[in-house]
């Protein structure tokens, strides 16, 4: 136990208490592909590594969320606070009848069948988090072996990596065998813009349909603020570009935001910004994310 980090303290609460009800109304079935759940810690406790200690966010604030933006299912992803411990996650799956998908951060002592009840929860892919604020890596073979394993499931990867890495883990992604899910948009520095070499390079990585990639979460890339009007060329770039490999997630209970707290009915207005025709945006919030959580 790292005692620093029990006595770590508990952060402000990260979310929007009263989000708007959005003036753009998703198409039926749409899918919030990217948000988590934490705690309570009372029965659920945050992993003795974990890096933060975030306010509790309970799977019935987030369901009631999801109904109040007009969405119908949810793709939760193990965040790290909670460390390879995928408990919180798999109890808000098995109590969503089947309208919860799950990613799950597991180690290379996980069993075939621990893996194989993941599955039969709903969980149907695995996370690599690569941000050094937040885990500490584990060596690329692990990783690597655990491709291997969960292919055999069906599943896929979830990857969280800075720009500042992306070249250097370029070709390991490359060479994993199952589809690789790229959140935040591989997190672009928006300063430079989309005609930046390396966005140009992130975007023709993208060519290889092995990966797929989250165009959410302007709120931790923008540097101008609400209404994020600065990051909503980079979105929209790759939703037009790859219009069946994107996914749209709100990232709620959006954990580690420290500058503002965004509103989720904001973030669903901005969907027709990036999406702006109705095929794309039923690509973008159903045909994809079903396809991809659903259809096995
Ligand atoms: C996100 C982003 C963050 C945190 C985590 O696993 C995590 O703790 O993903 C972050 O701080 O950028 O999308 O959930």
């Amino acid at each position: 136990m790292n005692k620093q980090h029990d006595n770590m303290p508990v952060d402000a609460p990260t979310w929007h208490p009263s989000p708007r009800k959005p003036t753009f109304i998703p198409p039926a079935g749409a899918v919030d592909a990217h948000c988590h759940v934490f705690g309570p810690a009372s029965e659920f406790p945050y992993a003795p590594e974990r890096k933060y200690t975030p306010t509790d966010a309970s799977k019935s604030t987030l369901f009631a969320l999801r109904k109040h933006l007009g969405f119908s299912r949810s793709v939760i992803v193990q965040a790290s606070c909670h460390g390879k411990d995928n408990r919180a996650m798999v109890d808000a799956l098995i109590s969503d009848n089947g309208n919860s998908r799950g990613v799950a951060v597991v180690g290379s002592d996980i069993s075939d069948k621990e893996l194989n009840d993941l599955h039969i929860a709903g969980v149907r892919g695995i996370r690599f988090n690569f941000l050094k604020r937040l885990v500490d890596p584990a060596p690329k073979p692990i990783y690597t072996r655990l491709a291997q394993r969960i292919a055999e499931l069906g599943w896929h990867v979830v990857v969280y990596f800075e720009e500042a890495d992306r070249e250097e883990l370029a070709p390991f992604l490359a060479s994993l065998p199952v589809t690789v899910v790229i959140d935040h948009m591989g997190r672009p520095d928006i300063a430079k813009g989309i005609d930046s070499v390396e966005f140009k390079t992130f975007s023709d990585m993208l060519e290889n349909d092995k990966f797929w990639v989250k165009v959410g979460c302007p709120e931790r890339l923008t540097l101008a603020g609400e209404p994020y009007d600065d990051v909503a060329p980079f979105a929209r770039a790759l939703v037009s570009r790859f219009p069946d490999r994107v996914l749209w997630g709100s990232d709620w209970p959006h954990p580690n935001m420290k500058s503002h707290l965004p509103d989720d009915g904001l973030l669903v207005e901005r969907i027709p910004v990036i999406a702006n025709n109705r095929t794309l945006q039923h690509k973008l919030l159903v045909d994809n994310p079903n396809r991809l959580y659903w259809g096995n």
